[in-house]
């Protein structure tokens, strides 16, 4: 089989949040989507974003690193990452060289499952056919206490089990804490309650916070500092009794090795556009494993069901809702749990009126 064409697109959507209620969001998301095509009529399909301002720079990346695999076989995954990755020279590992790749690589899988009628996640191992998932993206830092008292509960009848917050912004620790007692009070003890902090945090905050809402019990406390304060993370971690998440905000799989060498996590949080994908997810949670540590999703709940189900340490999918509407069907939610598709590939499919109302370019 060899990849004959691509067809790249930049989607800029409402920035809005199903899982948001009550409260209109403004501004837009931009996306770029992937169809990657076969001489056989197989088609893979990638997305990617986090450009910003560059999301025509990033569209443009997809393009050029394209025009390098046409002719080649897309089941021959790592050979297709090595090839781009000398080719881009220095352009990487951080930023929109990785982002772009991840696109690319998430559509080669698809064609895979697609070439092998198997599911992503069957490929990769197929531990198991559903997953805990968490609602995220409704709970955020601008929202006020009534909000969160209220919204917190709609989430439990939505289903959700788990559910993520934010803290970072207050002007007083009494005031952050205050945000994660009213939602533990409003949800009861028998929710799972994450909270990021999005690296708003000094070592010092994060300890002292972090210490005042121990008895409130979170699943886990993420991004405390920044990305890269292993060691600053790793007193965080060894502070406290609540678990430690973070990975999201670094790319390529050697930064994992740092804050796993470093013990600073006791989570250990895979961004798919990131890390550059299926392929790369792979490395970071056997690394993970390794360390006898979980592994959890940042994004894209509908590509990584599959990543989380089919390793041994997937703890939860981040159900964050913003690419969604980009397919006409996602994966199902099911008693607080996602089901993992058994479609050959992904068993995503890019919904044209989606197309047709957002495609700016
Ligand atoms: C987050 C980061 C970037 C985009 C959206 C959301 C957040 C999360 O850190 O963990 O969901
Ligand atoms: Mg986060």
């Amino acid at each position: 089989m060899k990849i004959t064409k691509w067809t790249t697109r930049v989607l800029q959507t409402p920035a809005d949040n199903p899982l948001v209620v009550g409260i209109d969001q403004p501004g837009t998301r931009e996306f770029v989507t992937l169809e990657l095509d076969t001489d056989e009529g197989l088609q893979g399909i990638g997305v990617t974003f986090f450009g910003g301002p560059l999301t025509p720079a990033l569209r443009t990346a997809v393009d050029n690193l394209c025009e390098l695999i046409v002719g080649e076989d897309p089941l021959q995954v790592e050979a297709i990452s090595d090839k781009l990755r000398l080719a881009a020279g220095s352009a990487g590992p951080e930023g929109i060289f990785t982002l772009a790749i991840s696109a690319i690589d998430i559509a080669l899988w698809d064609i895979k499952g697609k070439a092998l009628n198997q599911s992503v996640c069957s490929l990769l191992g197929g531990h198991r056919d559903r997953v805990n998932t968490y609602a995220s993206g409704a709970l955020m830092r601008p929202m006020n206490l009534e909000y969160l008292a209220e919204a917190g509960p709609r989430l439990v009848e939505m289903g959700f089990r788990q559910m993520k917050t934010q803290m970072g912004a207050e002007p007083t620790a009494q005031r952050e804490v205050a945000r994660i007692r009213t939602l533990r009070d409003a949800i009861g003890p028998d929710i799972d309650l994450m909270c990021d902090i999005n690296q708003l945090w000094n070592v010092n905050q994060a300890i002292d916070i972090g210490q005042r809402v121990e008895e409130y019990h979170l699943f886990w406390l993420e991004d405390v500092v920044a990305r890269d304060d292993y060691q600053g993370l790793a007193r965080v971690a060894d502070s406290l009794t609540t678990p430690i998440a973070a990975g999201e905000y670094v790319y390529g799989i050697r930064p994992f090795r740092h804050m796993l060498e470093h013990r600073s996590v006791d989570i250990v949080m895979i961004d798919l556009l990131r890390v550059g994908g299926i392929t790369q997810f792979r490395k970071v949670a056997g690394m993970a494993e390794a360390f006898n540590l979980p592994v959890v999703s940042h994004l894209v709940p509908e590509i990584q069901v599959h990543n989380i189900a089919a390793i041994p340490n997937g703890l939860t999918v981040e159900y964050m809702p913003w690419t969604l509407r980009l397919y006409e069907e996602t994966p199902a939610i099911e008693n607080g749990q996602m089901v993992v598709p058994d479609k050959p590939g992904l068993g995503l499919k890019f919904s044209q009126d989606t197309i047709k109302q957002y495609q700016v370019s």
